[in-house]
């Protein structure tokens, strides 16, 4: 890839093209950036390179000659595209970049004071674009930008440890967060499931962290993202998790994907269930669920009346509440009223709680409505 860029402030740019993974390219050759000096092109008796605006108004505007003269005399047997770096342009994205990479070459003229002579536009200029609706000094930036973006996509420039597959906008999704050592910082823990190894579950949950950053800051972008069956169902599931408003921290869904609704059913004495769904009718509710406890050790081998007086003897700190239905799992409070008990006393099923707690002691609620 072979970039020409054109301004008064050649200077401006060469820090940036001579450190980290640019300076690298380019000094491997992926990467060919020439800096031209506008100024040094000028016919001008006293170098000016600028001029009052026909009309009138404030500031001055680029000359025609000294762009043309500098961009006609270093582009014979060019080809490729010359871009104009101006607020006006179309707005730079992705894929625009992924366009400019397929380039030969580039041309970007950057210009200064109140802008450049539109006739020199009009003769050496392909496209305007533009780095985002805000208004610079100079086109330099806007420069540095088109190239560290379209360098970071010509094959070689990044490392294999560094290849851009997986992250924001090439997955049309905003990227998960990363962490790395030490596994605590500051009394916050790294996400348990990027310890223990498991690529699948890392996967997972990784998409849903993508899923849900993406759904609550650029939703737009899930319109046009290539989403599969299972991503468009968690996204369903957090979009009703946005919408239930229920107090206490949501946990990732990857873990309520755990309990599938079959292991309730199967833990839930007949009696328990059909008790809960009078309870139900006859209006006890609480944020539109009923809720059953399970408890977790702490009360082993109570159920009933004695599991409740347990729990009231010695409430839980919190409480894992799971919507079945929903495919949600919560952390509340255990304050919270949780009408009637039941003791879990499957090891599956305990074993698996208690991950999804991370280890810690935790009382499970589960809506049986
Ligand atoms: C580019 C150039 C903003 C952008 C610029 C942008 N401001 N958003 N300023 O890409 C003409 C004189 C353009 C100063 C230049």
């Amino acid at each position: 890839m072979k970039i020409k860029v054109f301004t008064l402030f050649p200077e401006m740019l060469r820090p940036m093209l001579s450190q980290s993974i640019l300076g690298r390219a380019i000094k491997n050759g992926l990467l060919e950036v020439e800096l031209y000096d506008i100024r040094a092109y000028t016919l001008d008796k006293h170098r000016r390179t600028d001029d009052y605006p026909f009309g009138g108004g404030a500031g001055m505007v680029m000359s025609a000659q000294p762009i043309v003269d500098a961009i006609e005399a270093n582009t014979a047997g060019f080809s490729g595209r010359r871009v104009y770096l101006s607020p006006r342009g179309r707005r730079l994205d992705q894929r625009i970049v992924e366009e400019l990479a397929r380039e030969d070459g580039l041309v970007l003229l950057c210009g200064h004071y109140e802008g450049v002579d539109q006739r020199a536009l009009d003769a050496v200029i392909d496209e305007e674009l533009s780095i985002g609706d805000y208004v610079l000094t100079g086109g330099e930036l806007g420069a540095l930008v088109v190239i560290d973006a379209v360098a970071r996509l010509v094959p070689g420039v990044l490392g294999s440890d560094e290849s851009p597959e997986d992250e924001s906008f090439t997955t049309g999704l905003l990227e998960y967060p990363q962490y790395t050592r030490p596994a605590e910082f500051r009394g916050r823990a790294v996400p348990e499931v990027l310890l223990n190894g498991n690529h699948d579950h890392i996967t997972a949950w990784r998409r849903e962290q993508s899923l849900r950053l993406t759904l609550e800051r650029r939703p737009e972008l899930l319109e046009t993202a290539p989403l599969t069956d299972a991503d468009r169902a968690m996204l369903k599931r957090l979009r009703r998790a946005e919408a239930l408003d229920i107090p206490g921290e949501r946990l990732e869904l990857r873990l309520a994907d755990q309990f599938p609704r079959q292991w309730i059913n199967a833990f839930v004495p007949e009696a328990g269930r059909k008790a809960a769904r009078k309870q139900c009718i006859s209006g006890r509710r609480h944020v539109g669920f009923l809720w059953q406890a399970f408890t977790l050790g702490l009360i082993d081998g109570l159920t009933g009346d004695k599991a409740e007086a347990a729990w009231r003897a010695q409430p839980p700190e919190e409480a894992l509440l799971f919507l079945p239905d929903e495919g949600l799992l919560y952390r509340v409070p255990g304050a919270l009223e949780l009408p009637g008990h039941v003791v879990l006393t499957d090891p599956d099923m305990t074993r698996t709680l208690l991950r999804a707690a991370d280890g810690r002691r935790f009382y499970a609620a589960v809506d049986l409505s």
